[in-house]
């Protein structure tokens, strides 16, 4: 099997990151699917396969508490020895051994780290081939009809596999006409990409709709209506014995016009449950999203937020949902903005299993014109920094996919590092996320020099918080063009029924979401977080526009006022990402040529953009607050 035949440009595991394995002397015993692609990976790496007496030896018979993915690690007399109780176990050993791991026990944090593609099978109209996708076309399919390149698709399952993850959705959660049929009469599509995915350990999850038995003939999509239970169930039976392994549904519903139990007066827990019931049978699970809100709302009343729509919905529902129900909750209360507190309903599920889903395609971080590494901001959010930890609460870690049929797989080239991150922090969460790009770094670039390391850390380590500094200030959010997401429009979504205000006046800006005079919003959070963020002196600096509505002279910990702060930060972002772009010239003979120019051209375009953030914010606070820079600075 070619490993790296690659129709596109290095991402991790080119040739030279397997040096740990080349020559060397391996032996691997049992059996199955999955040892085979053990074996063909170590075959191509160059590895001698020997019966006896392996300098590396990889084996099952580890103890059953490594469950099914885990495994250890023994060096012994210069020897490495590798132990899983499942084949699975073997398959990501083998991943790290290639980043020199230490001896010692692994086992992913969570069971289930899952990649979901917003992938079309139709071209959309608006959207396109993949909704909020940056990095071209969709690697399963091209303007309604399968694209069939299965070596493609090999390479990407691959990659997906070597950083941890283990299963795929593969369409879009806005579940439109012609994907209802992936679930009936195109459901060999399906089984084509999943023999694919197989190899590698993962298993494939589609997208359906709510409404998909009334797309099939039905009157409608109740509940609990026995026809559409037997509908479900068959049509559930049906793909399994296509897909024996097939992971289950994932569903938005009653979500930005997408239909769902709330047409007939059903709750969320009897719409999971209905599909949880058709799925138990076969072992397959339901991802029932909770990004459930009012988009319609009125933004003359300011009572109503949209940052308390998914606790307010969910958490009365604690305990009513199936066991092989997933509440799969954003991780922030809005919408993936750069900065936003943890969603408070993840800290209030005690008795639901929830998976916790992170935005790896840039919508709102910049698209992937602007570099922004996010496992910063991942880790942060796992560990707890400003807000309930998310390890340990949720059973699950999804992240919405940032890649398609782009050479580079990710547009823009140094995006592949969020994927990558993405997988380790769900398999570890204790990770550094300087540490994963150095092992990123590592893999893509084998070889590579102290300078490119360098250089990379200085371009990429705090890429997050400077496309923080440099747009939506403070954690307020948005101030993005509608539609489209990308570049700066203040009061783009302040008149419309959205629910993504700012409330900027004469006198101050933010959303007012304390208990005392706001929204309420704060009150969703267990102590010592409801008490911190309704203070608008304990709050965290960069979320005090997102939970207090604050005067332009009011004095953050930091010592600043706010509107010195947006212009401080704003004019260091841009500068920032000029240094950025000094910093890349000095590695042009480091990485390939290719690489080297593409990432060149999108610093322009993020040096440029970021301008205009820099300008466009600056000089609307300005006008708004009539209070000029203390440092007397050009604002326009
Ligand atoms: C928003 C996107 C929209 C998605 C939606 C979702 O703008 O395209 O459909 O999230 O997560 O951020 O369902």
């Amino acid at each position: 099997m070619p490993i790296v035949d690659e129709p596109v440009h290095p991402a991790w595991l080119p040739p030279g990151a397997w040096r740990p394995i080349t020559g060397r002397r391996v032996r691997v015993t049992g059996e199955g699917l999955l040892v085979r692609t053990v074996l063909a990976e170590l075959r191509a790496a160059g590895a001698t396969l020997v019966e006896t007496d392996g300098d590396v030896e990889f084996g099952l018979g580890g103890d059953p508490a490594l469950d099914g993915e885990g495994f250890e690690i023994v060096r012994r007399d210069g020897r490495t020895l590798i132990r899983a109780a499942a084949p699975h176990g073997l398959l990501h050993s083998l991943f790290h051994l290639l980043r020199e791991a230490p001896a010692g026990r692994y086992r992913p944090a969570v069971d289930r780290r899952m990649v979901d593609h917003w992938d079309n099978v139709d071209v959309h109209p608006v959207m396109g081939q993949v909704e909020r996708g940056y990095a071209g076309g969709s690697l399963f399919w091209r303007a309604g009809e399968p694209r069939r390149d299965l070596p493609r698709v090999a390479a990407y399952a691959r990659l997906l596999a070597a950083c941890g993850v283990n299963a795929v959705a593969l369409n879009n959660v806005n579940v439109h006409a012609t994907e209802t049929r992936l679930l009936t009469d195109r459901l060999a599509e399906v089984a084509e990409l999943a023999a694919e995915f197989r190899r590698y350990g993962i298993r494939v999850h589609l997208s359906v709709s709510f409404a998909a038995p009334v797309h099939h003939g039905l009157p409608g999509a109740d509940p609990l209506d026995d026809r559409v239970v037997a509908w479900w169930a068959e049509a559930t039976r049906a793909v399994y014995e296509m897909i024996p392994d097939f992971g289950g549904y994932l569903v938005k519903a009653d979500s930005e016009g997408q239909p769902g139990p709330f047409t007939y007066g059903r709750s969320h827990a009897d719409g999971a449950n209905l599909l949880a019931g058709a799925l138990a049978p076969h072992g397959g699970v339901v991802h029932w999203r909770a990004f459930v809100y009012n988009h319609r709302q009125d933004w003359r009343d300011r009572s109503v937020d949209r940052a308390r729509a998914a606790y307010d919905h969910f958490t009365p529902l604690d305990g009513a949902f199936r066991d092989n129900v997933v509440v799969q909750v954003k991780h922030g209360p809005m919408d993936f903005q750069a900065r936003e507190p943890v969603a408070p309903l993840i800290a209030a599920m005690p008795a639901t299993r929830l998976a916790v889903e992170v935005q790896a395609t840039q919508e709102y971080t910049g698209q992937q014109r602007h570099l922004c590494y996010l496992a910063p901001m991942w880790s942060s959010l796992l560990r707890g920094t400003d807000g309930p930890a998310i390890a340990g609460v949720a059973a699950e870690m999804v992240a919405v996919a940032n890649t398609g049929d782009d050479p580079f797989w990710t547009g823009h080239p140094l995006a592949q590092a969020n994927l990558y991150a993405f997988g380790r922090l769900a398999w570890d969460h204790t990770l550094d996320p300087v540490t994963i790009l150095d092992e990123w770094t590592g893999l893509t670039f084998p070889g590579a020099s102290p300078a490119l390391r360098a250089t990379l850390h200085a371009v990429m380590d705090g890429s997050w918080q400077t496309y923080e500094r440099y747009t939506a200030p403070l954690g307020v959010g948005f101030m993005v063009r509608p539609g489209h997401h990308y570049g700066p429009d203040v009061d783009g979504y302040e008149y419309t029924p959205w629910g993504t205000y700012h409330h900027a006046d004469r006198d101050g800006v933010g959303v007012d979401r304390t208990v005392a005079t706001g929204t309420g919003f704060t009150g969703q959070y267990p102590q010592p977080w409801a008490s911190i963020y309704e203070s608008a002196a304990d709050c965290p600096d960069e979320l005090a526009l997102f939970f207090h509505h604050l005067p332009y002279g009011h004095v953050l910990r930091d010592g600043r006022t706010v509107i010195q702060h947006i212009y401080d930060t704003h004019f260091a972002g841009a500068a920032e990402t000029a240094e950025m772009r000094r910093r890349w010239q000095t590695i042009s003979d480091e990485v390939p040529t290719e690489l080297f120019r593409r990432v060149a051209g999108l610093l322009n375009e993020q040096v440029r953009s970021a301008e205009e953030w820099r300008d466009q914010i600056n000089a609307y606070f300005l006008r708004k607050s009539g209070v000029p820079d203390e440092h007397g600075r050009p604002i326009y």
